[in-house]
């Protein structure tokens, strides 16, 4: 039960350009806020979205059942979270695993407020192993029917920091980022991030549903938590078809975001010849899982280009410039790279 791989020199199919005007990505230009705006924010659907009227919602928790209204009465909480799917970087593989092929804008970080997971799961019984989380989509993928679903360990759901989020930016969820209510894991790659949620429960045996064990693995070990990258604003302007940049000669501030779901990013380190990296100036993060602004000057000379940034964390990960291969074409982190031609 693999996904198909392209053959070689296949180009992009139907099934994946539908896939890819569904969901979209946020436009590189995003980089540029603090809080991304909702509708710049990357979006991954994978059956369809449903429709929910917040007024006979209802959630299933271990031990009764909340409506919207009880669950905006418990202790709220807003944190802002990079988001990034877990695919990001898929289409560059060779050969391309098939699926949403992103390229490197599957990411965005918003505000999310919403009230803690941890009280509503208590208490929790002696033998359970894991928390699932049912989602209110539904479909079929390579052959199984499901409701979305995922899984965490007891420990990681019961970590302060995860949310049932209500509102993204200060409003209501949209119905695309799961209205009514969402579940938020800050660190972790977006499909744990369930949408549409309608039951929560604990299992006495590891959860073993087609998005944990089958889907979002790479060599057979679950994908989890969201691994370092930098990405820079393409500078100057773009060519409409190939969105190649053009850049004025001069004094250049290249700048973008950086971040990571594992340990804190410590350096950021950008390239214009290949060959020698320099370090980007890094602001603290405003909150650990917001992303974290970067700058470099550049004296732009004529001529062309190819800029490249990376990241490195605290335990000492650095995203690779070229990018190992795996069959689902997960968590990969390659070093973004951006053609430019600086004129006169
Ligand atoms: N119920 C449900 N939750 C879901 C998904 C889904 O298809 N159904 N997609 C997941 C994936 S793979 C990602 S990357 C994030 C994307 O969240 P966003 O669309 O709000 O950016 O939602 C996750 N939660
Ligand atoms: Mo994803």
């Amino acid at each position: 039960m693999t996904a198909r791989i392209a053959d070689l020199g296949e180009g992009i199919t139907v099934d994946e350009l539908r896939l890819a005007t569904r969901n979209h990505g946020m436009p590189l230009e995003a980089l540029r806020y603090d809080v991304t705006p909702a509708g710049l924010h990357y979006l991954l659907i994978h059956y369809d979205i449903p429709f929910a009227d917040p007024s006979t919602w209802r959630l299933e928790l271990p031990d009764r059942v909340v409506d919207l209204d009880e669950l905006r009465a418990l202790p709220r909480v807003s944190r802002t979270v990079t988001l990034e799917c877990a695919g990001n970087g898929r289409a560059r593989l060779t050969p391309r695993p098939i699926s949403q092929p992103w390229l490197d804008e599957a990411v965005g970080c918003a505000t999310w407020t919403g009230t803690p997971l941890a009280p509503l799961l208590d208490p929790v019984p002696d033998d359970a192993v894991d928390v699932v989380f049912t989602g209110a989509d539904h479909g079929l993928d390579r052959g199984v029917e499901q409701d979305y679903q995922r899984a965490l360990s007891v420990a990681e759901a019961q970590r302060g920091e995860v949310l049932l989020a209500y509102e993204m930016n200060g409003q209501p969820l949209l119905p695309q980022h799961g209205a009514p209510v969402r579940l938020i894991v800050p660190g972790w790659y977006g499909m744990t991030h369930v949408k549409w949620l309608r039951r929560i429960e604990f299992s006495t045996e590891p959860f073993r549903g087609f998005q944990q064990a089958v889907a979002y693995r790479i060599d057979d070990q679950p994908v989890t938590r969201i691994q370092p990258r930098a990405l820079m604003i393409p500078p100057g302007f773009p060519d409409f078809m190939s969105r190649h940049r053009i850049v004025e000669a001069g004094h250049t501030t290249l700048t973008g975001r950086t971040w990571s779901g594992r340990a804190p990013i410590i350096r950021v380190e950008v390239t214009t010849d290949d060959l020698t990296w320099h370090d980007a100036k890094v602001a603290p993060p405003p909150e650990r899982y917001a992303w974290q602004r970067w700058e470099y000057g550049w004296d732009a000379r004529p001529g062309d280009y190819v800029l490249s940034v990376r990241a490195t964390d605290a335990d000492g990960h650095q995203q690779p410039v070229d990018q190992p291969w795996n069959s689902q074409g997960m968590s990969n982190n390659m070093a973004q790279r951006v053609p430019v031609t600086v004129r006169n």
